[in-house]
């Protein structure tokens, strides 16, 4: 090898181990900033209305995560836990804790891959990088509402400070090209109301669905529409029970409208504002909002439905288009974690 071509390396590696550096020594400040909020503010989580019978458990299981509070120390493990980021399915989120883990500027070997924590519990994914806690909620309002219950558990045993929570996911959009990004403006249910129903000692209640309007502004002036290649927009939500019925699908088992009943339905609901469909939005804004947590919604659509109801793009175009909610969630944690400021030294003469 040539001596010049060997100074490079050594100083391209110079330049890395020195922004590597960088990124950390900010961590352990964001980190120790953490800490001392806390011990100032001395034990407490920042969540509200928290169950106040938690406080005679000990221990608490957290079933389905598979952690328990006299197992597991949680202020020491989850105490500097910023960023709560949920998806669909397993695999979206170990792949958006290793993005994020980049995003960062933690790096781990290439041979080695992140541990799931609820692993042992089968039901649900938990993988922690540093301040950003990324889970896996599976589908529908009930299966995001018990790992939400646990999550919130899991802040409130922490003593975390003002987490955000979001949900990343996939949707149909209604008059929309598919792969647009939607952030949710509100979470609206199959009535068209702003609420999540829950059944409880046979009466229903309704809570209501409320995003953080600071982080929808937030994340949409992170948007980068003439370099990402497609627009992210806001707009209302309608958060089904089912995928076929609720949605008006044509291509369930069942099927009991008929194509124009279908099609006045999601014309009118677009009339309306709606402009996405998916299963989790409501529960998920209103059980945030009840423990005031600012939260949000982003999901990109996989489909119109105003042309039709089957998903019909490749795998490699669905594995695409799922990247674009977390590379705009990436946006805002490093932008909060790091600043604006993204200039990293590479004078490697200095
Ligand atoms: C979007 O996609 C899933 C259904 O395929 C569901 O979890 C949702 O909200
Ligand atoms: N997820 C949904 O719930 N509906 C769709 O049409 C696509 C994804």
């Amino acid at each position: 090898m040539e001596c010049k071509d060997l100074e490079n390396d050594v100083c391209e590696l110079k330049e890395m181990v020195k922004s590597q550096n960088k990124r950390i020594d900010e961590l352990i400040k964001h980190i120790k900033e953490g800490c001392n909020q806390l011990e100032a503010k001395e034990l407490k989580s920042s969540l509200f209305n928290m169950n106040p019978y938690l406080e005679c458990l000990d221990p608490d299981i957290l079933y389905h995560l598979n952690l328990d509070t006299r197992a597991t120390n949680f202020p020491k493990v989850f105490g500097d836990v910023r960023f709560v980021c949920m998806g669909g399915t397993e695999s979206r989120m170990e792949q958006f804790a290793t993005f994020i883990m980049t995003e960062i500027g933690l790096k781990m070997n290439k041979a080695v891959r992140l541990t799931n924590i609820a692993a042992e519990a089968h039901r649900y994914s938990l993988f922690k990088v540093g301040p950003v806690l990324c889970a896996s909620h599976g589908i529908g309002n009930p299966s995001i509402s018990i790992v939400l219950h646990e999550l919130l558990k899991i802040m409130h045993y922490a003593k975390c400070q003002k987490p955000v929570f979001f949900r990343m996911g996939t949707c149909g959009g209604i008059g929309i090209e598919p792969g647009t990004v939607v952030i949710t403006s509100e979470a609206l249910d199959g009535q068209l109301r702003a609420v999540y129903e829950v059944v409880i000692h046979t009466e229903p209640q309704l809570r209501p669905t409320v995003l953080s309007k600071d982080l929808i502004r937030e994340l949409k002036s992170l948007t980068e529409p003439c370099t990402d290649g497609y627009d992210t927009i806001a707009g209302k939500t309608m958060c089904c029970n089912d995928f076929y019925e609720s949605q008006s699908r044509m291509d369930g088992a069942f099927c009991d409208y008929k194509p124009d009943q279908r099609t006045e339905f999601l014309k009118r609901i677009s009339m309306s504002g709606v402009v996405n469909m998916e299963m989790e939005s409501t529960a998920f804004a209103a059980i945030t909002h009840q423990a005031c947590i600012p939260a949000a919604v982003v999901c990109v659509t996989i489909l119109n439905r105003l042309e039709g109801d089957q998903i019909e793009a490749s795998c490699e175009r669905l594995k695409d288009w799922e990247l674009r909610p977390q590379k705009l969630i990436a946006r805002y944690i490093h932008k909060v974690l790091y600043g604006g400021d993204d200039t990293d030294s590479s004078n490697c003469d200095s």
